[in-house]
């Protein structure tokens, strides 16, 4: 059987399921099949979209879909790929979507080895910045200051104290061909680039910034204006990279101070009562502003953009 070309209107992930009203994830991966079009295999380790999707006897996926284990994700995609190419059958795609904890901690180590030995598969992680199935723990990926379950805003705390760990461009220091950053809040963007990472073999990589209403405290008809705030700060700057070099960005048209994206969120509000927490929302606009030089986001730098 050849591909078949499928219209990007089919719906392959389907209502029904048990995501949280406005769930920024749930969204994104509609999107990303309706690119991907049906010939594909979904692989997905523990988390969110695991979870909502798989109560007993029911499920919204129109394409075959595999959940395992926490931690092996690109270690069960890599295999099927290999099946797949011994049967003669690899115009099937292999992808995995899963969550931070999965990519940036836990499955790690696995997701390396995938993109060093050139696995054919597409990982996209759908980046909620926390453990949010288990309640909201902070991961790698967890944005500085937020307030996490384990790193709890209080007197004396203001959240996590570490960096977001930049793992698009560790993954792109892998020497892999397409790497990119998304947001469920852009969707036209978010699906261009899968069907631009569709274009490629190899291992590929790409991070979608996916708002989740319950777990960073904000109403569920607000995802997409969360999204885009992250977005129009600088804190959330999408680009794509291709074999190694940033080949596009996407510019924002009006910025918007870090305030306003924090103000939006519980996770943040313990910023806005303390001195401590003024200072720092000034170092949250720092980062903002050095993604911002470092990317050439506005309009008018110099950067390619788009
Ligand atoms: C080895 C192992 N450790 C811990 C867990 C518990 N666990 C299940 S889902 C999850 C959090 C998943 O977080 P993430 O990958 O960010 O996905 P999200 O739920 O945020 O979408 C955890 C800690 C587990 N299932 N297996
Ligand atoms: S907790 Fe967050 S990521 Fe998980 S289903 Fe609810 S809104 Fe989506
Ligand atoms: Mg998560």
């Amino acid at each position: 059987m050849k591909p078949s070309g499928e219209s990007n209107t089919q719906e392959l992930f389907v209502s029904g399921h048990r995501a949280c009203h406005g769930c920024g994830m749930a969204l994104s991966v509609r999107h990303i099949l309706k690119a991907t079009g049906k010939e594909v295999i979904v692989v997905t380790p523990t988390g969110c979209l695991e979870t909502f999707t798989s109560p007993y006897g029911y499920s919204p996926w129109r394409v075959p879909w595999i959940h395992h284990v926490f931690e092996n994700a690109p270690s069960i995609a890599a295999g099927i790929a290999a099946a797949l190419k011994a049967q003669g059958r690899d115009y099937i795609r292999v992808l995995v979507i899963g969550g931070d904890g999965a990519t940036f901690d836990i499955g790690f180590g696995a997701l390396s080895g995938m993109l060093e030995r050139g696995d054919d598969v597409l990982y996209i992680c759908v980046d909620n910045g926390a453990y949010m199935n288990t309640g909201g723990q902070r991961s790698g990926a967890s944005p500085m200051f937020s307030s996490t379950t384990t790193d709890p805003a209080g007197t004396r705390s203001l959240g996590k104290l570490e960096m977001k760990k930049d793992l698009p461009v560790i993954i792109a220091a892998h020497g892999v061909p397409y790497v990119a950053t998304a947001s469920a809040a852009y969707i036209k963007d978010l699906e261009k680039k899968v069907k631009k990472a569709m274009q490629y073999h190899g291992p590929r990589y790409i991070q979608i910034d996916t708002p989740c209403p319950t777990v960073w405290g904000f109403p569920p008809d607000r995802t997409l204006e969360v999204g885009r705030l992250g977005v129009q700060t600088g804190l959330v700057p999408l680009f794509e990279m291709e074999n190694g070099n940033i080949t596009s960005v996407h510019r924002i048209k009006n910025r918007v101070p870090v305030e306003e994206y924090l103000r939006a969120q519980k996770r943040y509000r313990h910023l806005f009562s303390s001195d401590r927490g003024r200072q720092a929302i000034e170092k949250i606009q720092a980062q903002a502003d050095e993604n911002i030089k470092r990317f050439g986001l506005l309009k008018h730098s110099g950067n390619k953009g788009q």
